[in-house]
């Protein structure tokens, strides 16, 4: 009842704005040429509509865009998610599970909050749910960021940790495009900012890192996971490539030792498939021109995630 089961909704994302690394943008076509929507459609019985472009929007960028409040292109990051914030509610409103293709992880701030809308109009005021599987936590507001960049920031500004009047920067976010931090949860976390921990700890996050991934095994985090959102709720992955260990996905921004397997990272996306209750995916940080001789293994395990959310390989 969550989503017309067989339509899915596609947006390709070619932007990397929101860290200082260039080639992220060219993930999408990557994902894409290696035929990922042809497994979509004729593997798994999808009505895959989507557009045929890679959105870069070119036409909405800021001329000059300087640093404010300590970020990086903060006018850019902005008029692009609250572009694709537009696109990605759309598609969510009627019904259809929304899969972006990006780019990197600032582009959350535009998938999540139109997902969320939607989904509160739907659904009768329903609050969606975050599964953020990342190395990191993304969770930054500007003053704490060390860097600047605002990939490293988007569930500060989809949780209201950080907020911003100015509406062309972030100011366009308003209370029904936001999150609960009571139904957001971390899966493999392992380079987490001491100011990141503090408001993870302060506002009772939930958060299971690769040290919880080893106690209790993938399974029981996953059903931990769950169990913390509850039956009957909307959800919506989050899915950094940077999860998983670099020996699975070595092009990417700020690849960390010691991370997911990929049969860990696929076992995730298919018990959130398996829940019925998944309405999106993102898919971000596969960067094809970082460690060039992995990048087609960075792009085989972005594909394989991507297909088990959607229900491939359960029997
Ligand atoms: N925490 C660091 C920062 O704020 C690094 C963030 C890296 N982020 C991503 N997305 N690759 O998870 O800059
Ligand atoms: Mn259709
Ligand atoms: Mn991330
Ligand atoms: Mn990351």
């Amino acid at each position: 009842f969550l989503t017309r089961p067989h339509e899915l909704g596609v947006v390709a994302v070619g932007f990397s704005g929101g860290q200082c690394k260039p080639g992220v943008e060219a993930a999408p076509v990557a994902l894409i040429a290696s035929g990922l929507l042809e497994q979509l459609r004729d593997d798994l019985d999808y009505d895959v509509h989507y557009d045929n472009m890679v959105h870069n929007y070119t036409d909405i960028m800021p001329t000059s865009d300087s640093e404010y409040r300590n970020m990086k292109k903060p006018r850019a990051v902005s008029a692009v998610t609250q572009r694709l914030s537009e696109q990605a509610y759309e598609h969510a409103k009627q019904g259809k599970f929304v899969l972006t293709l990006g780019g990197d992880h600032s582009i959350a701030i535009g998938t999540i909050s139109g997902i969320a809308k939607a989904i509160r109009e739907r659904l009768e005021g329903r609050e969606l749910a975050v599964i953020w599987v990342d190395a990191h936590a993304d969770i930054n507001t500007p003053e704490i960021s060390q860097s600047g960049n605002i990939h490293g920031m988007p569930v500060a500004f989809l949780t209201g940790l950080a907020k911003e009047e100015n509406k062309d920067i972030f100011g366009w976010l308003e209370k029904e495009h936001l999150i609960n931090v009571s139904k957001l949860v971390y899966i493999g976390l392992r380079d987490v900012d001491r100011e990141e921990k503090k408001l993870l700890r302060e506002h009772s996050i939930r958060a299971f890192s690769m040290h919880d991934i080893d106690r209790h095994g993938i399974g029981r985090v996953v059903e931990m996971a769950l169990a913390h959102i509850g039956n009957d709720t909307p959800i919506h992955l989050s899915f950094d490539v940077d999860a998983l260990d670099p020996q699975w996905a070595p092009s990417t921004g700020t690849p960390v030792r010691g991370g997911l397997t990929l049969r860990e990272g696929d076992f995730i996306a298919e018990c959130v498939h398996q829940t019925g209750n998944l309405v999106g995916m993102d898919l971000v940080e596969v960067n094809p021109s970082l460690e060039t001789s992995g990048a087609s293994d960075t792009i085989r395990t972005g594909c394989s995630l991507v297909r088990s959310a959607l229900g491939d390989s359960l029997l």
